[in-house]
């Protein structure tokens, strides 16, 4: 006791000394950036300087970790991915560095509060969805492992656009998030990159008969990386997010004698290369075959292949052996051009024979499939393709050639396969086939998505090499989705398992499984999703002016908005049970509040009918005072991280309707799993799983078509919308308010149901999803065993933290291990 004492005293002055030299810093940096002192600094500025405080304590790290990756030369990976939905870094930079106490501490001192400065930080919204955010939980595990990971994408100017709803309807304003700069990059300008575009390529014979690689006037893009450091969790590693930027090239501003025609092209030259990296492409999933989004694929994947091969050439390692020593990871097709240009690379510039640089490019690419929705599956038309990229488009057609050899091979006489694995194919250049062609492994992103791959999607490509397909089940970062979003949660757990080790090992977090029966421990979980719930309460009430009742069943889906997620039935529900309420007097329902969030692209009608719908349907429903508060419905606005951090903690229930097989794996659904609300939910992508972890049926809400059924129903096209309706009294209730001016005129959202046949079998699963809601309230009216069950979702979420991911791409797909960094 004596000794846990002194122990105890030296560790407070310890954190004494440190908190005295922070002050100091944190002072000087603030007299250093603005010239002025702490107490005449706007909120921004306080900000501004808490970050620029907190690099100091990242920067050393960062150094000794590049040193260190150089000089011991083991194996690195680089995540290629054209999103990274990274939210706000300071909160999770200050845990990681462990160093947020005493952060706190010090501004108190200052009487400026760390929570209200962190909201001053804009969110970092490269991305649109799931896709992206799993990139950004991804590097936050790597750093985590200390494994020797790196993140490759676009510094877009303008992120996923800020939604506004104005009359009901969603309005999309620019993300103009650099308007206060980013406080975490580093500008490189000695580092950038020549990207090149259009001109002439062609082999040309030379005197001796070789043939020469002739590449005439292309046009020059000038890519320029901004580097964001990526903080281990209490550990020295400091890895890096490289975000390129397009400007002009070097010798621009050489004015010289010009015509006037030759200022115009000047002019027309620096408006296209701005435009590059200025939009992020606000689609997660549908094709968009507009030549901008190929360019910006391929700035992303030359200059980031061309500044990995110059890197390591720069420590001194040998070209030959680049397989053994880089893996470069594909995040989706978008980056897939990575093995075209690495074969550019090793051919044009290193000189090395076709066979060699092809069983390196091989070796080091691996590829991450996300979706099977088919318009999701990249194609270039091959007229776009090939002016624009002409060297990229041969190596392409050779790669292609050389491959449908060894098919022909394998299935002599059968050219159906020769169609179904040709990268061209009809004058299109499939961007999955040559990420599958081009590497050595291929996986889904959870065990129902990968089967289907295998199965169906791209069958073809299994059948030819199963090896190469494997499975990894996507996770999230427990360390900003329970950690940071949830602390109290995060206390109870390290209180009740008697042990913090759970932080760093999530699987630990099944101790907490000894615990679900505890009736006091349950109490107190009880008491903190309360406490949430009236965070969420108090975020509405200030930005929807609604009030909303946190004894009320929390029932929320938040996601981007599309058909197959089906938020479509999920609102027709709440139409129905309205319905109940008003016209049946037998009929009585737990109160509800049903939460809503989530972008529709701005161009996908269905999905902004929808939105429309919600907010009609709220409008009514809440300022009817006659259901006295059974139903309320709310749209949060502008849906993304930083939102989705107040949002998952105060769930009750976890709403992932998707039609079977459709969602690949979503990741959400383990969000709301890990700060204990119950999923309602299909038997699709990671739910199968999250099923299967937290026991089965007992502590889950499972309903609707299966996988297999939804497929047969394709297959066999024996599926009618019509007699559904026809049949159904619920739906067609519910369907024919859509017109009858009950809630407005959403006749586009009737023809869609009807015209398209249903394509997500909304009408097929209406009655099971409305039994598994009748199925919710009867539970949620058992408080001890729903209690219990919101434990059990907790205890058991460790695996699907992106840590236990990390682990085994870095295993079975890299081939990496952690390197200490001294
Ligand atoms: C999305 C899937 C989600 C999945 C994430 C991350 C795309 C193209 N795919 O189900 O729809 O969780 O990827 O893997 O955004």
């Amino acid at each position: 006791m004596a000794r846990e004492n002194k122990e105890q005293k030296q560790k407070n002055r310890e954190f004494e000394q440190f908190k005295e030299n922070l002050k100091l810093r944190f002072v000087n940096t603030a007299h250093v950036m603005w010239g002025r002192d702490i107490k005449e600094l706007t909120e921004n500025e306080v900000y501004q300087t808490v970050a620029a405080t907190a690099k100091q304590y990242i920067t050393d790290n960062w150094i000794k970790t590049n040193k260190t990756y150089a000089e011991r030369q083991e194996k690195q990976v680089y995540y290629f991915s054209i999103e990274f939905l990274l939210g706000r870094l300071l909160k999770s930079n200050l845990m990681n560095l462990g160093i947020e106490e005493a952060v706190k501490e010090v501004l108190e001192d200052f009487h400026l509060s760390l929570s209200e400065t962190f909201e001053e930080e804009p969110d970092v919204g490269l991305g649109n969805g799931g896709l992206g955010r799993l990139a950004a939980c991804f590097i936050d595990s790597m750093a985590a492992h200390r494994l020797p990971g790196h993140g490759c994408s676009i510094r877009y100017q303008y992120g996923l656009f800020e939604q506004k709803i104005v009359d009901g309807n969603q309005v999309e304003i620019p993300d103009n998030w650099l308007k206060n700069g980013f406080a975490w990059e580093y500008r490189k300008p000695d580092k950038a990159i020549d990207v090149k575009f259009n001109g002439n390529a062609y082999m040309k014979k030379m005197e001796d008969g070789s043939l020469k690689l002739v590449y005439e006037n292309p046009m020059t893009v000038m890519a320029v990386p901004y580097d964001v450091p990526i903080v281990g969790y209490h550990n020295n590693t400091v890895n890096t997010l490289r975000l390129w930027n397009a400007e002009v090239n070097r010798d621009f501003s050489d004015y010289g004698m010009l015509t006037q025609e030759q200022l115009r092209q000047k002019q027309e030259y620096r408006n296209f290369v701005e435009s590059i990296t200025q939009f992020l492409y606000p689609d997660d999933s549908t094709y968009d075959g507009r030549r901008m989004r190929l360019i910006q694929e391929y700035f992303l994947v030359s200059a980031g292949v061309q500044s990995i091969v110059r890197h390591y050439k720069k420590t001194g390692m040998d070209i030959h052996e680049f397989g053994q020593k880089i893996a470069i990871h594909i995040n989706d097709t978008h980056p897939a051009l990575c093995v075209a240009e690495l074969m550019r690379i090793l051919v044009d510039e290193e000189d090395l024979e076709w066979n060699e640089a092809w069983a390196i490019t091989k070796n080091t690419i691996a590829y991450t499939n996300h979706t099977i929705m088919p318009e999701a599956l990249e194609k270039w038309p091959v007229d776009m393709f090939k002016p624009l990229l002409p060297r990229i488009y041969m190596i392409v057609d050779e790669i292609n050639r050389r491959w449908l050899i060894d098919v022909r091979d394998r299935y002599p006489n059968n050219e159906d396969k020769v169609h179904a694995l040709s990268i061209i194919q009809d004058n299109m250049v499939h961007m999955a086939r040559l990420a599958i062609v081009g590497g050595h492994s291929v996986n889904g992103v959870a065990k129902i998505h990968t089967q289907i791959l295998k199965d169906t999607t791209l069958h073809d490509f299994y059948e030819y090499n199963p090896r190469m397909f494997n499975n990894k089940t996507n996770g999230i970062t427990h360390r900003r989705w329970l950690m940071g979003a949830n602390p109290e949660l995060a206390d109870l757990i390290d209180a009740t398992i008697g042990s913090r080790r759970w932080h760093r090992h999530p699987e630990q977090l099944d101790l907490l499984n000894d615990a679900v029966e505890d009736k006091p421990f349950l109490e107190k979980l009880n008491a903190i999703k309360h406490l949430r719930k009236e965070a969420l309460a108090a975020y509405v009430k200030k930005h929807n002016g609604l009030e909303v009742d946190p004894d009320s069943i929390f029932d929320i889906q938040v996601k981007r908005i599309h058909s197959y997620k089906r938020q479509l039935m999920n609102i027709m529900h709440i139409m129905y049970q309205y319905h109940k309420l008003k016209t049946d007097p037998s009929f009585d329902m737990l109160p509800t509040t049903y939460f809503f969030g989530g972008k529709a692209a701005p161009g996908y009608y269905i999905a902004k009918e929808t939105i429309r719908l919600i907010n009609a349907v709220a409008e009514k429903i809440n300022n009817d005072a006659s259901i006295h508060g059974k139903i309320k419905v709310v749209f949060i606005e502008n849906f993304g991280v930083s939102i989705g951090e107040i949002v998952y903690p105060a769930a009750d229930v976890s709403e992932q309707i998707s039609t079977a097989s459709k969602e690949a794996s979503g990741t959400g659904n383990m969000k709301f799993m890990m700060n204990g609300a119950i999923t309602l939910g299909t038997l699709d992508g990671a739910n199968v799983e999250i099923r299967d972890a937290v026991g089965g049926d007992a502590n889950c809400v499972i309903f609707g078509l299966k996988a297999d059924e939804v497929l047969n129903y394709y297959a066999t096209g024996t599926y009618s919308a019509w007699n559904e309706y026809n049949t159904n009294e619920n739906v067609r209730t519910v369907m024919n308010q859509f017109t009858d001016g009950t809630y407005g005129n959403f006749q586009s959202l009737y023809d869609y149901l009807l015209k398209d046949n249903d394509e997500f079998f909304i009408l097929k699963d209406f009655n099971a999803y409305a039994d598994a809601h009748v199925e919710i309230m009867n539970r949620y009216q058992k408080r001890f065993q729903w209690l219990r069950s919101s434990a059990m979702n907790i205890a058991n979420s460790g695996g699907f933290s992106s840590d236990r991911t990390i682990d085994e791409y870095a295993k079975e797909i890299w081939q990496i291990k952690p390197v200490m960094i001294p």
